[in-house]
């Protein structure tokens, strides 16, 4: 007897493309929370309810329910967006969230902190300076990730409109999300600015994704080579620009890449994407589709832990995956063409475009964005947005380019940055610049230790270990994540923390700093003390033992092709 579809399948197979009991879940004025069927379906308009976990012992002694909140994330694709809508964000990160904003490894902004009561007019005031969340979250596809480091060349630009082409293309075409957040009415752009205009009526149907969504979330990104800042090869979906005499002649096509396990079960895996052929630039939306389809109709609905792209394709093998693509898109794709990649992190500084512009990257630790004492970033990004003629651009490593400043802006927004203390970028060391957090504790219900809150005492710690072993000053790309989950893809990285208890990870070591190897599990549940010696003693075989110029994830890997080193070993 097969399995039956899991209860989240269920939920929408119930919910008339995605509207379930949300309306009356929001206007309900006895709880902060949302009706439990809800807070999935909540999930597909972009956002999660969450509740504050450094609050839930102090409630639960008063007798109080949690301190619900609700997390909203945007639809960014490439992460591109203009100082008005820099500035609509920034406005709402005070009237309706926690007053910072976060800048997440997909490239969005995301906010936390509001109240049920608050979540329309949040959303609502998203929307009206163009920034949506539909399907930033859900079992859609998400935020289309794509490369943000190319100089603002036409390269560049035409990679961005790709990811909002596909974005547009995937979303699902249910009218639930602006019945139920924006009074029936949509924002367009106009001469006059964004204008709601009515958002239809009639039939409704989803042609691509179908009435049931996919069977979990579904992630694509476009990469622009030298550059692997969107960890390509982490996607379900990932197409690299294939560039032939400074034009791109087309795309490789990547299927099945994920990040996310789940501790104590090998069933659950990470996977690099496969890279199976290649695709002229006309055919991208095409090839896109196909490949959700085949997902969509081949995916496991049973069993989320699952359901991703990467399992479809493992169950049943790459050359079936090939066949069915090929059956789908009337042939067979081309083999694909080489590409080379030199680092997955992003360029720090000014740089100058081939447009005659300038960009400049600005190191945003974890991707937070507050006011803090001697660090007041919100406020300079604010008086940069209101001065700025270009655009700015979220990058895939949570950092943030301010992009296309005329020549004559430069140094009026190179004072803001100093003033603000916003010029990390020329202070920090290597291994401080590249390393990644994900959100964890206080708002993510599934973290089991900290990640964020942990990140800066850490790479301090890291940065003294290298120098101990002689070793200062060398690029190291580390990540921490509090689950396992991968959300800032520590899979991806040199050395990786993954929180499995308060105080305690899992380290990892012998990624590349190209995100095309994965890392290895050295040690499990460590405090903070045997962490540190398990990295010392490497550090200090590494700096014995490297070859000249050898990063320590290459080093570990040359040692340690198939299982752990032993740190006490000589080299
Ligand atoms: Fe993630 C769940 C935050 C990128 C894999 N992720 C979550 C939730 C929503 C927790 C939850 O389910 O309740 C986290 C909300 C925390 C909070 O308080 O904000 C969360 N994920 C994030 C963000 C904000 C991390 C960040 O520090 O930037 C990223 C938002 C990206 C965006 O704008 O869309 C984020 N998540 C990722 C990535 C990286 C990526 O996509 O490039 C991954 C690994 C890639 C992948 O999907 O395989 C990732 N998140 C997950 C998973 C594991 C999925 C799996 O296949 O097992 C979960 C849990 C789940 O889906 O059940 C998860
Ligand atoms: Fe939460 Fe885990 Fe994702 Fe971190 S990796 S944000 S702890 S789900």
């Amino acid at each position: 007897m097969s399995a039956p579809p899991s209860p989240v399948e269920k939920i929408k197979t119930a919910s008339r493309l995605l509207r379930g009991t949300l309306a009356e879940s929001v206007a309900d004025p006895l709880t902060g929370a949302l009706r439990d069927d809800d807070t999935q379906l909540i999930k597909f308009h972009g956002s999660y309810q969450q509740d504050d976990r450094d609050l839930r012992e102090e409630r639960r002694q008063q007798k109080l329910e949690p301190a619900y909140s609700f997390m909203i994330r945007t639809r960014l694709p490439g992460g591109a967006a203009t100082p008005r809508q820099w500035l609509a964000m920034d406005a709402i990160a005070d009237e309706f969230a926690n007053g910072t904003l976060r800048l997440t490894t997909r490239q969005a902004f995301q906010v936390h902190g509001v109240v049920k009561r608050e979540l329309k007019a949040t959303i609502a005031a998203m929307n009206a300076a163009l920034v949506d969340t539909i399907a930033a979250c859900g079992d859609v596809n998400r935020n289309v990730a794509a490369s943000s480091h190319a100089g603002g060349s036409t390269l560049e630009a035409e990679v961005l409109d790709w990811s909002r082409r596909l974005s547009e293309h995937l979303l699902p075409r249910s009218r639930a999300y602006y019945e139920i957040w924006l009074d029936g009415r949509k924002y367009v752009d106009s001469a006059a600015g964004p204008t709601p205009v009515d958002a239809g009526a009639g039939e409704e149907s989803e042609p691509i994704l179908g009435p049931t969504y996919l069977p979990r979330k579904f992630k694509s990104a476009i990469a622009l080579p030298p550059v692997n800042d969107v960890d390509v090869f982490s996607q379900d979906l990932g197409f690299i620009a294939i560039v032939e005499a400074g034009r791109i002649v087309g795309f490789d096509l990547t299927v099945g890449g994920g990040m996310g396990t789940t501790h104590g079960e090998p069933a659950t895996y990470a996977r690099l994407g496969s890279v199976i052929g290649f695709l002229p630039p006309e055919r991208l939306l095409e090839v896109g589709e196909a490949v959700v389809g085949i997902q969509r109709d081949f995916g496991d609905r049973t069993n989320r832990r699952h359901a991703r792209l990467k399992y479809t394709i493992d169950d049943r093998g790459l050359p079936w995956f090939h066949e069915e693509l090929a059956r789908r898109l009337g042939g067979a794709l081309a083999p694909p063409r080489p590409f080379h990649f030199t680092g997955s992190g992003d360029r720090f500084g000014w740089y100058a475009g081939e447009n005659g512009l300038w960009q400049v990257t600005l190191r945003i630790p974890a991707g937070r964005i507050a006011d803090r004492d001697g660090a007041p970033w919100r406020t300079g990004l604010r008086r940069i947005a209101a001065i700025h003629q270009g655009h700015f651009r979220i990058t895939a490593n949570q950092n943030l380019v301010i992009a296309d400043v005329a020549p004559a802006a430069r140094a009026g927004i190179e004072a803001l940055l100093r003033e603000h203390g916003l010029d990390l970028h020329e202070r920090a060391s290597p291994v401080r610049l590249d390393a990644l957090a994900c959100v964890a504790m206080p708002t993510c219900p599934l973290a089991m230790a900290e990640a964020e809150r942990y990140l800066p005492s850490f790479v301090g710690h890291l940065e003294r270990l290298l120098e101990r072993n002689g070793l200062a000053g060398e690029p190291l790309l580390a990540r921490m994540t509090g689950c396992p989950n991968g959300c800032a893809r520590p899979q991806l990285a040199e050395v990786a923390l993954i929180g499995k208890a308060p105080g305690r990870y899992n380290l990892y070591v012998g990624g590349d700093a190209r995100g095309q190897r994965m890392n290895r599990l050295h040690r499990e549940n460590l405090d903070e003390a045997a962490i540190l010696a398990e990295i010392d003693a490497l550090f200090a075989r590494w700096a014995r033992a490297r070859q000249p110029g050898e990063r320590f994830g290459d080093f570990v890997h040359r040692l340690w092709p198939s299982g752990p080193i032993d740190a006490g070993a000589a080299a």
